[in-house]
């Protein structure tokens, strides 16, 4: 039997782990298999390998338990403990488990008490408006599964990976490459250069014809190979396809400009040139008046031949770029550099794995001027939080390492549950003692829209909330946002003068990149904020920065773009 691929084994560990929580298991048990199963997805060498090795404990977050089912897998195809809960529970359940607004609690009282064992069965009982005899579930939320059902919620497959494991074994990708040949351009274009949410494939370009046959030679690939004169295919471990293009140093900018896309950004400029009499491909620039080809080394000169000045990759999406372009009215993009401070950090308060101070210290590495510490309130959850009196005392300590620490301000903050009515979770006398207020959802995500909306907007216009974190609660290609008017959050932030985070980890990147954009427009300032829970954390920011960069934000849009100084006298605390 050949070694199952990294990507198998890391779905057959999140399957048990998704099978042990509608069981019923404790949460850390189903963590450990989530964590297990994304060190899995993300090691760059083979798993099967490092197991028949006896090495696979090396993976962090694997331990004796997962290492015997790991080597089940690989030995005998699958793991008894699933086998054995797979006779309990229909593969049709997991499906729900997916859709928002269910979980696996809510899927097992349906399956339990009225047999619904997938998602055909749901919509049929749906329909027949069985669901609302339920006890919790109500006519409201019948109509929120089949609209989630019509969206497609439950068939959604998983098989996109987020723009942080693609750019990371697409990056040693490239070093390996041009680690064969020093002198060769290699880019990454496609959808990962445009640094969209998650992509489908690694699109690579190179000016060496010679490094298509390297491809199928490096250990970070399970498979590689020449598929024409000028293209080669590859698949890294974790089951990523790799699509490498090769083409003259003389049309490097027309193949990359062509395969960085999007097809709609493409197919756009395609139809501005005709008109002016030019017919663009990923070869050359065809003139109609002369009949002459252009070749073009870079990408200024494909747009320079349409008339445009440089579009930035984030930007090219169709969403206005060409016009703007056309008229010289492209915004001039934030940037990693303007970032002046993170307002949404956790340490060992609550679930973070850092102090204070360590956290402080590698803000003040990264050059910030300022830091808030947003520990999680008291309803977060997950048995890691904050108790009011923690809360007194944890202010006390910020302050105290704010005092002794030089050059950077530290900002006692709370990263506050709203509550389904719109409350945050702290009595306002406390809230009035911190230095900054983050609202989230973390519990109940399951309310209607009417309901969801409103209560968003009491936490927006909450006066001691600063700002509203993770707006729309959506995790990339794992769960859809919680139902919620954003332009009705929106319009209730700009009214109150209350800021949205883009929460920067690679898995959230909310708000999106479309609802960024109409927040600026709608006069409401952004923060980009990394939610780290380690010191580490903290670099994930640049995910951040490319949302807000897909959204078309300039500094000015971007609130921690602002000096101290600045920042401060927005927050304007003094009436606290
Ligand atoms: P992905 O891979 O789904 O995350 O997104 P992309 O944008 O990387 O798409 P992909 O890999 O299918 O193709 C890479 C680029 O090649 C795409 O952004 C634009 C260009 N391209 C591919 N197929 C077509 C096409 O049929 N027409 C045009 N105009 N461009 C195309
Ligand atoms: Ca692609
Ligand atoms: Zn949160």
């Amino acid at each position: 039997m050949s070694d199952p691929a990294n990507s198998t084994i890391a779905d057959a560990l999140e399957e048990l782990g998704d099978l042990y929580e509608l069981d019923g298991a404790v949460i850390h048990r189903v963590l450990a298999y989530r964590n297990a199963a994304r060190a899995v997805r993300d090691a760059q060498g083979s798993v099967a390998q490092l197991a028949r090795e006896g090495a696979v404990t090396s993976i962090p977050g694997i331990g004796a338990t997962l290492e015997r089912k790991i080597l089940d897998l690989i030995e005998t195809g699958e793991i008894p403990a699933t086998v054995k809960l797979r006779e309990r529970y229909p593969p049709g359940l997991l499906a729900i488990t997916a859709l928002p607004g269910l979980g696996p609690k809510r899927a097992r009282r349906l399956f339990d008490e009225l047999g619904i064992d997938s998602p055909d069965a749901l919509r049929a009982a749906a329909s027949a408006q069985r669901i609302r005899t339920l006890k919790g579930f109500g006519a409201k939320g019948e109509e929120a599964i089949l609209a989630a059902l019509d969206a497609g919620a439950a068939e959604r497959p998983r098989s996109r990976p987020p723009l942080d494991r693609a750019l990371e074994i697409g990056e040693l990708i490239i070093d390996a490459l041009r680690a064969r040949d020093p002198e060769a351009q290699i880019m990454l274009a496609g959808s990962a250069r445009r640094r969209a949410d998650s992509v489908k494939d690694l699109d690579i370009v190179v000016d060496r014809p010679s490094l298509l046959d390297a491809l199928g030679t490096l250990d970070l690939l399970e498979e590689g190979a020449r598929t024409s004169p000028s293209a080669a295919r590859g698949r890294t471990h974790s089951g990523i396809t790799v699509e490498l293009r090769a083409v003259s140093s003389e049309q490097f900018g027309n193949l990359l400009q062509h395969l960085t896309g999007s097809n709609a950004h493409n197919a756009a400029l395609r139809e501005r040139a005709v008109r002016a009499g030019l017919h663009i491909s990923e070869y050359g620039i065809l003139e109609d008046a002369t009949e002459t080809i252009h070749h073009c080394a870079t990408e200024e000169e494909v747009y320079a031949r349409a008339g445009l000045g440089y579009i930035e990759p984030e930007l090219r999406e169709n969403r206005g770029e060409l016009e703007a372009a056309a008229a010289g009215t492209l915004p001039v993009l934030v940037d990693l550099s303007d970032i002046r401070g993170d307002l949404h950090a956790h340490t060992t308060a609550s679930d973070g794995h850092a102090s204070i101070e360590q956290m402080a210290r590698a803000a003040l590495a990264l050059g910030y001027e300022y830091l808030a510490i947003t520990d999680h309130s008291a309803t977060h959850g997950f048995g890691d939080e904050v108790s009011p009196e923690q809360l007194r005392r944890q202010i006390e300590l910020v302050h105290e390492a704010d005092a002794k620490l030089e050059g950077i301000k530290l900002l006692a903050g709370s990263e506050v549950n709203v509550l389904p009515d719109g409350s945050p979770d702290y009595d306002d006398d406390l809230l009035a003692e911190l230095d900054w207020v983050i609202a989230s959802v973390h519990t109940s995500f399951a309310l209607d829209r009417d309901a969801m909306t409103e209560r968003m907007c009491r936490a927006a216009s909450h006066p001691l909330v600063d700002a509203i974190g993770h707006p729309t609660g959506r995790l990339v290609e794992r769960r859809a946002p919680y139902e919620l008017d954003v332009d009705a959050l929106i319009a209730t932030c700009a009214a109150n003068g209350t800021m949205l985070e883009i929460n920067a980890s690679p898995h959230r990147r909310d708000l999106d990149e479309i609802h960024s954009r109409s927040a600026a427009a709608a006069g409401v300032s952004l923060v980009i904020n990394s939610d780290a829970h380690s010191t580490g954390g903290l670099q994930v920011l640049r995910f951040g920065i490319w949302t807000a960069r897909r959204a078309w934000l300039t500094a000015a849009d971007v609130a921690n773009t602002l000096p101290w100084p600045e920042f401060a006298a927005k927050l304007g605390r003094s009436g606290r």
